[in-house]
């Protein structure tokens, strides 16, 4: 309860932040984009996404919430501080009546490129898939483009996936455990890994796979044809001072 308290007071009191981690393109591993990750730094120290996350969506502050992350997330886009950034946004959020009229608001007040604004929803957003998918080519219509975040740890399959208007699939980090090892359990999952790939771009998604850390992963999953790469390997999430955009990068 306190923490809620506290929750609910931490935009006014300037407590929360965003922190961007690079998502690279993995032949030529130049800096396409950035996630945005929130983070609470309350005097008593940075609380972790995976506690407040849950208790914003449980008691609907991740509305208000996520609207400051949206708007944060898209100034910094319009003060060139990163190319184009990736938002996690919340089932309930997305379920709002009001959710693109709000994206399309920040997009123009903002004077961003709507394809410069990616929305990240996870299974739970698309749960009733008629009602939703609609919003999903609203948005797609306006040019913001959806990623299903988090693949492979639910229950969507890659058909269900290609019959919505998403654009992206996020291969989850538990996918990368075995991924480059030699041995005959990594060899495996590389090649379940390359069939994942192959079916999801002739559906024509994108592909990006997270929770890459090794060299011998990123080799091994631009050897499949993973078009993007994202992972402590290229740069964790970082303050916005030091994020570096790709012509720095590229200097
Ligand atoms: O940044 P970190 O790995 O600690 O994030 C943990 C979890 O919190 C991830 O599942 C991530 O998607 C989620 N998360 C981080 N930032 C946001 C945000 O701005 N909005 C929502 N809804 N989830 C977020
Ligand atoms: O659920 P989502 O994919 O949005 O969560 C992203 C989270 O994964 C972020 O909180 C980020 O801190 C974390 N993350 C990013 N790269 C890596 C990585 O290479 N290894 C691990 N273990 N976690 C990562
Ligand atoms: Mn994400
Ligand atoms: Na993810």
């Amino acid at each position: 309860i306190e923490q809620l308290t506290a929750l609910n007071h931490a935009i006014e009191r300037d407590e929360l932040r965003l922190v961007f981690q690079p998502i690279v393109e993995a032949r030529t591993l130049r800096v396409a984009g950035h996630e945005a990750l929130l983070r609470w730094e309350r005097q008593s120290g940075t609380v972790s996404p995976e506690t407040f996350i849950p208790l914003a969506e449980s008691s609907g502050l991740i509305v208000p919430i996520g609207r400051w992350v949206i708007r944060q997330a898209a100034l910094a886009v319009a003060r060139k501080q990163v190319d184009c950034v990736s938002v996690n946004i919340s089932a309930l959020e997305f379920q709002q009546p009001d959710f693109v009229k709000y994206i399309e608001t920040v997009v123009q007040e903002m004077g961003i490129q709507p394809h410069q604004l990616y929305l990240e929803l996870t299974e739970s957003c698309l749960l009733h898939a008629e009602r939703y998918s609609a919003v999903i080519q609203q948005l797609f219509a306006l040019g913001i483009y959806t990623a299903l975040d988090d693949f492979g740890t639910g229950y969507s399959s890659l058909t269900a996936v290609a019959h919505l208007p998403v654009k992206i699939l996020k291969i989850d980090r538990s996918f990368m455990v075995e991924i480059g090892e030699s041995s005959v359990t990594g060899v495996k999952a590389l090649e379940v890994l390359r069939g994942v790939v192959t079916i999801a771009k002739a559906y024509g998604l994108t592909i990006v796979a997270e929770g890459v850390e090794t060299e011998l992963q990123a080799q091994a999953l631009a050897e499949v044809d993973c078009t993007y790469l994202q992972g402590y390997l290229f740069g964790r999430p970082m303050p916005l001072p030091d994020v570096l955009l790709p012509q720095e990068k590229a200097e």
